[in-house]
């Protein structure tokens, strides 16, 4: 099944190192162009090992025939996400893997290759059989959604006249998109880092909007698109302050031009098509696209938004001929969240609409809202892309504003909910080569490997060099005191935030909660009496190692269909740990780092965890388990606080300590 990842548009095959592997198709299966070519059966020689296809009776494939194979593919198009629910429904209810291969090996050369490769990857990660399965990440597959097509040009010219042992890497320029004339060039490093938009790629993925009801329904997946989106935007603003421009402003105003442009400089190699740009300026207007079966209007957008208000304002959302739900303190956000999504467990679609998704479109096709000028979306039309584009923040920054006013009617968390009885911390300090509660930064250089995604080259290795932020890794030291007489078992949690404004003033607390990242979250034993808890941050709860981002492959344990195996696709989401800590600045950007430590025994959740993925669980959740923490995602700072400062909310089973982030302006070489 894997091997559908390599060369997306080629017929299957797969060379690595000296292994050539390749399907020997049923001759029906070939499009009218493969027919004829002989080459086909013995492609490399006579070393070739060929996988004999079964030839089955095809399920119907009409839906997701429709999409043509040269097109773009979005799952934020109604239409698409119909044909992608019904080819992953399709993938999943085939008898076994023999016969999904079977229809892969036809799909691959008859389905548009993104539809093809986004049901695939979700229907491996879904099927009972494939659990186990290695998706390789999509920036070996689909290279053309994270970088200048420059790269594969150069990374053709090499493959073609260097040999293996001798190829250089391809250089991947850094923030190739604008010049310092446009201040938001200042986060491109963020925006366009390969490993953020693969995360975000990952996580729409394992929580797809449409498809069976075990697909989509995951445990709070409304709550986790609202936080892991919220933390995005907090990360983003921390980033943005750390940078000198301000927090990102949110788009409130439909009917307002949009300043930010945005020149993506990405070329769809399968759909020949580059991704489209937004001049500065450019105003939402209605969408009517009849290639895209996507017909939207503002005034709609504005009256969904309108009916979400309503809904917040009366603490219920209406339901078709049924009374007002109540919006209540435990699944009222994951109610909302899935509304605004809005994915299949969306309560009212034909009420609160599809908001969310609406504003992908409007900005993806504002340059070509009613297909006159033959053009495809813009970056924001696709999960892969979208965080490169700056008015993806200033709209999630509307939405999670949305969200927030929901949350700022929920009751203040009192003492029951804050304290931890006998518990005490008396500190929290960062030890590591930056020094004493320093967090040091700079840039990376580290490798991809390109050559899955070459199609029609005739030998596939080539790697190429990223330059991406990187932070110096370091040890938490926590000193806690359990006065309790006895063992208790603690959940730590440790945040981030900044503590000025962009004049440089105290944030006020309110706008500081906001701004409050999540770091990591673990449960710890608790001796009686004085423990001293030494935590290392790349175990942390929020990130996974850069080795799985990029290739998902090298870590991998276990055999395939084993637990360990299977835990660690699901493993393939999570924020890459290279963006764990922000950028800082060279003189050091003051923040406060907080930790909590609350009762396990209340946090917990009563489920089997063993064998089950929990690394990156935070904003990833756990595969087919519940969420691992009881309490409301991003606690305590969730709602807003009865106390006036983050030092009145302080409690003695809480600490603070003020850092810095120090940046260096320097480059270095990740170890291979
Ligand atoms: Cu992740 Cu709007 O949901 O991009």
């Amino acid at each position: 099944l894997l091997l559908f990842f390599h060369r997306p548009t080629e017929p299957c095959f797969m060379q690595k190192g000296e292994e050539k592997k390749f399907f020997r198709v049923p001759e029906p299966y070939y499009p009218e162009k493969f027919r004829n070519l002989v080459s086909l059966s013995n492609r490399f020689g006579e070393d070739d090992k060929a996988i004999a296809v079964d030839d089955i009776s095809l399920p119907d494939l009409t839906l997701p025939s429709q999409l043509p194979y040269s097109d773009k593919f979005s799952v934020f198009i109604p239409k698409h996400r119909e044909m992608a629910a019904d080819l992953i429904n399709t993938m999943i209810g085939m008898r076994n893997v023999k016969d999904l291969i079977s229809l892969c090996t036809y799909c691959q050369m008859h389905i548009n290759p993104y539809l093809f490769n986004y049901c695939l990857s979700v229907a491996i990660l879904h099927r009972d059989d494939t659990k186990g399965l290695n998706l390789p990440s999509l920036v070996q597959t689909f290279p053309d959604k994270f970088m200048d097509p420059k790269v594969f040009r150069q990374a053709r010219e090499v493959t073609n006249v260097v040999k293996t042992g001798n190829r250089k890497p391809v250089v991947i320029p850094m923030t190739l998109t604008a010049s310092d004339a446009v201040p938001e060039q200042a986060v491109a490093y963020f925006r366009e880092d390969i490993g953020i938009n693969l995360h975000h790629w990952h996580w729409h993925l394992v929580y797809p909007f449409s498809g069976t009801h075990e697909v989509v329904n995951k445990d709070r997946r409304g709550e986790l698109f609202y936080y892991m989106h919220q933390q995005i935007i907090a990360r983003y603003n921390i980033e943005r302050l750390c940078t000198g421009i301000g927090r990102v402003r949110s788009f409130s105003d439909f009917r307002a031009p949009i300043p930010e442009a945005y020149f993506p400089k990405l070329d769809s190699t399968v759909a020949n098509r580059t991704y489209a740009p937004r001049f500065a300026n450019s105003t939402f207007v209605n969408v009517e696209r009849q290639v895209d079966l996507i017909k939207c209007e503002v005034s709609e957008a504005e009256r969904w938004r309108n009916c979400f208000l309503q809904a917040i304002e009366d603490n219920a959302i209406k339901l078709p001929n049924r009374p007002d739900l109540p919006l209540t303190e435990e699944n009222g956000i994951d109610i909302l969240g899935n509304l605004m999504e809005a994915s299949d467990l969306s309560l009212n679609r034909g009420y609160y609409g599809d908001l969310h998704n609406m504003g992908h479109i409007f900005c993806a096709y504002v340059h070509d809202p009613d297909h006159r000028h033959l053009e495809r979306h813009g970056v924001m039309g696709d999960p892969a892309t979208a965080m490169r584009d700056p008015f993806f923040y200033r709209w999630h920054s509307y939405v999670d504003d949305i969200f927030n006013m929901h949350k700022i009617k929920l009751p203040r968390y009192g003492n029951d909910r804050l304290d931890f009885p006998g518990i005490r911390v008396s500190s929290i300090r960062v030890e590591g080569p930056a020094g004493d509660n320093t967090f040091g930064t700079h840039w990376e250089q580290s490798l991809v490997d390109l050559g899955r995604g070459l199609d029609f080259t005739p030998s596939p290795s080539v790697l190429a060099k990223y330059t991406h932020l990187q932070h110096e890794e370091f040890n938490y030291v926590i000193e806690v005191n359990n006065t309790t007489g006895r063992p208790a078992m603690g959940t730590v949690r440790i945040f981030l935030a900044p503590v000025n404004d962009e004049r440089g003033q105290p944030l006020r607390f309110e706008e500081q909660r906001r701004l409050f990242i999540e770091l990591d979250k673990f449960s710890q034993p608790l001796n009686a009496g004085p423990n001293t808890i030494t935590r290392k941050s790349v175990d942390s709860s929020v990130t996974i190692p850069y080795e799985r981002t990029f290739t998902n492959q090298s870590l991998r344990p276990g055999r395939p269909g084993s637990a360990e195996a299977a835990e660690f696709d699901f493993c393939g989401c999570g924020w890459p740990h290279h963006m764990l800590i922000p950028r800082g600045t060279f003189r050091g950007y003051p923040m406060v780092l907080f930790v909590m430590i609350t009762d396990w025994y209340e946090d917990m959740v009563v489920q089997d965890t063993v064998g089950s993925c929990n690394d990156a669980a935070s904003y990833c959740g756990l595969r087919d388990r519940k969420y691992p923490d009881r309490r409301a995602m991003g606690f305590p700072f969730d709602r807003p606080a009865q106390a006036p400062s983050l030092s009145a909310f302080i409690r003695p089973n809480m600490a603070v300590q003020p850092v810095t982030v120090e940046f260096t302006d320097a480059t270095r070489v990740r170890p291979q």
